[in-house]
């Protein structure tokens, strides 16, 4: 048997399966036919238009080679299609040959796909031929699906005899329901909007784990794991889901002890191979804070607690002698945004005095901060490490790597961790603001940072204007769900060199519900 790090590793495994939590159900039919519009207006060059047809009248008409039908559910949904056919004329002498297609959004439903330019598997994109063999039944189709549109096209039909579609259903799940929540009093119709698309995405991706887009990749990420969980705290309150998924990643970490980024559920809860990335790691050890605070589980956070300790001594074996975080140290992926470009040095640094902090106050509250008394000097040196070597006192802002690159998420993190205080942040991120070449990021991820920043230096009238803008900018553009990666400024920004392949329900994305919960007074 393969050697775990901690003892009770299979323990812990078993905990989260214990952990896991019913799917609810709901049936969904299409509520409206639409029609693909070509509109260099519209958010990546597509928009739908309702059409003349009606669902009803499609299901009787007979089907024939060359039709194409795009249904509209209404709302974005997870979970699985069942289509049923009936027999109009005669007898089937053939088989019915359909070319179906899911989708979250009109342009990926109507963008040619090929050729696949992106670095991620073509197979993300929802579509499939099937061959219907026996009409008058109804299928499922096996794969797990996510979107609101739904087209099918007729690629193979038999003059001898005649066919319609019957019915499309698709059972929506999700381990949040479809249970209401809380909505914070006073919020304009645009926050109110706001409000209720965060709720959705977070909704969608609640399911047997925090998943981070049930399009793509359908799987636990640790770092959205931290965000959906904080969201989670003010709506669905599902505190199990983040149980089981602070145990799955205990239960799998790496032989050395590490977190590993992600996780796949299925066959059985798996890493992905090599997928260690340190910020991530970091992270978890929040969420566990953050899970202790909201459920006072202090046996789940007592039988965890050598992880979050075992994530810290990684952390520090990277400092050199001048107490600072030497990304070269070891071959390691550190992530805060998809942006490109992003010099990770300075925001890693601050990460990491954020996490001695964190990690800390669960050790005293845990009572166990004699283990860990070291910690907090060693956060104030790599913070006055950080403030000689990073911070550009005369423009008052940090910087980052060798060209001393002035990014968005070097500040926010600044901020987060305390290296920055308020006055300093307020003035960090302004200046950083202004310049016309700072880095900004390119998705809701760092932007929740930014956000968060802005609140903790006192710039609240900006964080609201902020995130009503750019939140609310994805609604203008469309959204039923928050997307993966959005820039106001570049509709085709994909991570992955080609925008379909995007996620356009994305559980990090989620976070307006979490702030306009939290700042109860800036958001009113
Ligand atoms: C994307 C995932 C996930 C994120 C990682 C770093 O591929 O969808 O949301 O955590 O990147």
């Amino acid at each position: 048997m393969a050697t775990t790090f901690f003892a009770p590793q299979q323990e812990w495994l078993r905990k989260a399966e214990e952990a896991k939590p019913a799917l609810h159900h709901t049936l969904c039919v299409p509520v409206r036919m639409v029609e693909p519009v070509q509109d260099t207006a519209a958010f990546q060059g597509w928009r739908y238009d309702v059409s003349s047809l009606s669902p009803q009248t499609v299901y009787e008409r007979p089907l024939a080679v060359g039709q194409s039908f795009t249904f509209d559910f209404g709302r974005h949904m997870v979970g699985y299609l069942s289509l049923s056919t009936k027999t109009l004329r005669r007898c089937q002498d053939a088989p019915i040959r359909l070319r179906l297609m899911m989708g979250e959004l009109p342009a990926e439903m109507n963008t040619p796909l090929e050729p696949w330019t992106a670095w991620l598997s073509r197979a993300w994109m929802q579509d499939e031929i099937i061959n219907i063999f026996e009409v008058d039944q109804s299928i499922t189709l096996p794969r797990r699906l996510a979107g609101r549109y739904l087209r099918i096209e007729v690629i193979g039909a038999s003059m001898d005899f005649d066919c319609a579609l019957n019915r499309v259903t698709f059972d929506a799940v999700s381990s949040a329901g479809d249970e209401q929540v809380e909505e914070p009093d006073g919020l304009s119709y645009e926050e109110h909007a706001i409000y209720r698309v965060g709720i959705e995405t977070l909704r969608e991706c609640m399911q047997t784990v925090y998943e981070d887009g049930p399009k793509r990749d359908q799987r636990l990420w640790a770092g959205d794991l931290y965000l959906e969980s904080l969201a989670n705290r003010y709506s669905f309150r599902n505190f199990d889901l983040t149980r089981r998924c602070l145990y799955l990643f205990a239960g799998l970490v790496a032989e050395d002890g590490t977190i590993v980024s992600n996780i796949f559920e299925r066959p059985t809860p798996h890493a992905q191979d090599s997928s260690y990335m340190i910020t991530y790691s970091l992270l978890w050890n929040s969420t566990l804070k953050e899970y202790l605070i909201d459920t006072q589980d202090k046996e789940t956070a007592l039988d965890l607690w050598p992880v979050a300790k075992r994530q810290i001594e990684d952390a520090l074996s990277y400092l050199n002698d001048d107490y600072i975080f030497d990304i070269h140290k070891r071959q390691v992926w550190i992530f805060f945004d998809w942006r490109d470009g992003l010099d990770v040095s300075t925001p890693m640094q601050c990460a990491t005095v954020f996490a001695l902090k964190e990690t800390y106050e669960l050790a005293k509250m845990l009572g166990l901060e004699n283990e860990v008394k070291h910690y907090p000097l060693i956060a104030r040196k790599m913070s006055t490490a950080a403030l000689r070597f990073m911070y550009d006192s005369k423009r008052g802002v940090m910087v980052s790597g060798p060209n001393k690159q002035v990014s968005i998420l070097a500040q926010t993190w600044a901020v987060k961790s305390g290296i920055l205080n308020a006055k300093q942040g307020a003035k960090a991120l302004e200046t950083a603001l202004a310049m016309p070449h700072s880095l900004m990021p390119g998705t809701p991820y760092g932007t929740h940072y930014l956000i968060e920043a802005m609140l903790m230096c006192g710039m609240n009238t900006e964080a609201k204007a902020y995130l009503v803008d750019y939140w609310g900018g994805m609604i203008k553009r469309g959204a039923d769900t928050y997307w993966e990666a959005y820039d106001p400024k570049d509709d085709f920004l994909s991570p992955y060199d080609f925008f379909p392949a995007n996620s356009a329900c994305h559980a990090w994305s989620c976070t307006p519900v979490y702030f306009m919960q939290r700042y109860p007074n800036v958001f009113k």
